[in-house]
């Protein structure tokens, strides 16, 4: 299907938006792939570089200020965190991949958490992959995206923090990326693209996630 162009209607834009604004709330911490929780319920991931906006994303969805701790120092997410809406989906904030400073040890830790999870979770129905719009795709983005084929893992890509660049740029990075997705067996050919500073795109993410429960 080409383009985001008018994929979803108002009237589902609108039952999305609705979806969201029932109650939410912040379920566990997962640190190690024993403490997932057992339940039928499906979930969806973000997942993304350090600081790409994972966390923010989730509160501007919920339509909260402080429910996933962000922060402008990458490496706050340390563990996989869980939310659950309306007691029919979970999302699922993961710690960022590609940050470097954090002791070694405990980098390879989280990597192997999030790749193990991202394999074999049974309950995931799509990981949203969040890619900062100024930067694009890059390699340690594009290595999670052949991790995510090979496992067979549906992903889409949202851009985040449109707020900061152009109309122009906008166009660039999201043809740029549609390129890219083209080589992705798992990649799910539209490109969403949002702020959660600034509240755009949120509906259609919403109404994606509403599409797959
Ligand atoms: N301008 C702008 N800034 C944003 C947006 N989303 C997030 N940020 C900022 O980006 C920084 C990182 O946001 P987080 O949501 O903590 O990022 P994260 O991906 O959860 O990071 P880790 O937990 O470290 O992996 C914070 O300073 C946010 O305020 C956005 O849409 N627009
Ligand atoms: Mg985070």
């Amino acid at each position: 299907m080409e383009q985001a162009a008018a994929k979803f209607g108002a009237e589902e834009l609108k039952q999305a938006e609705e979806q969201f604004n029932r109650p939410c709330n912040f379920v566990l911490s997962v640190a190690k792939l024993e403490q997932l929780p057992l339940t039928e319920m499906g979930e969806v991931a973000f997942a993304g570089r350090s600081n790409v906006g994972k966390s923010s994303l989730i509160n501007a969805l919920f339509n909260q200020r402080k429910l996933a701790k962000t922060s402008g120092t990458p490496g706050r997410t340390q563990q996989l965190n869980y939310f659950n809406l309306d007691n029919r989906l979970h999302l699922v904030d993961l710690p960022g991949y590609g940050f470097a400073q954090a002791p070694e040890a405990l980098v390879k830790n989280w990597q192997k958490l999030i790749f193990t999870y991202l394999q074999g979770r049974v309950n995931l129905k799509r990981v949203f992959l969040l890619i900062d719009s100024r930067h694009g795709i890059k390699k340690v983005d594009e290595e999670t995206m052949k991790l995510l084929d090979k496992a067979a893992v549906t992903y889409q890509i949202v851009l985040t923090k449109i707020d900061k660049i152009s109309a122009k740029q906008l166009a660039g990075v999201i043809a740029e990326t549609k390129e890219i997705i083209k080589k992705h067996g798992a990649a799910y050919v539209d490109v969403l693209a949002t702020s959660s500073e600034k509240n755009l795109g949120l509906n259609e993410l919403k109404a994606e996630i509403c599409s797959l429960f």
